[in-house]
């Protein structure tokens, strides 16, 4: 079942860390779409409901930003 998860992200400045932030995302089995607001610092990840919010946080973290 296709579940939505959805990050607080500290540490994006500019369209290169959103472009890394949805990169690092989208390689993760199971997710489908990511949408990132460098505005809001929000990120929207929709996923088939086989990814937990651990696996996208690391996606994250290893790329230097904050999951806040
Ligand atoms: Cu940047």
């Amino acid at each position: 079942m296709e579940k939505e998860l959805e990050f607080n992200v500290d540490g994006m400045t500019c369209g290169n860390c959103v472009a890394h932030v949805k990169k690092a995302i989208a390689q993760i089995s199971g997710v489908e779409s990511v949408e990132v607001s460098l505005e809001e610092k929000k990120v929207k990840v929709s996923t088939n409901g086989q990814v937990t919010a651990a696996q996208i946080t690391e996606a994250i973290e290893e790329e230097g930003y904050d999951v806040v």
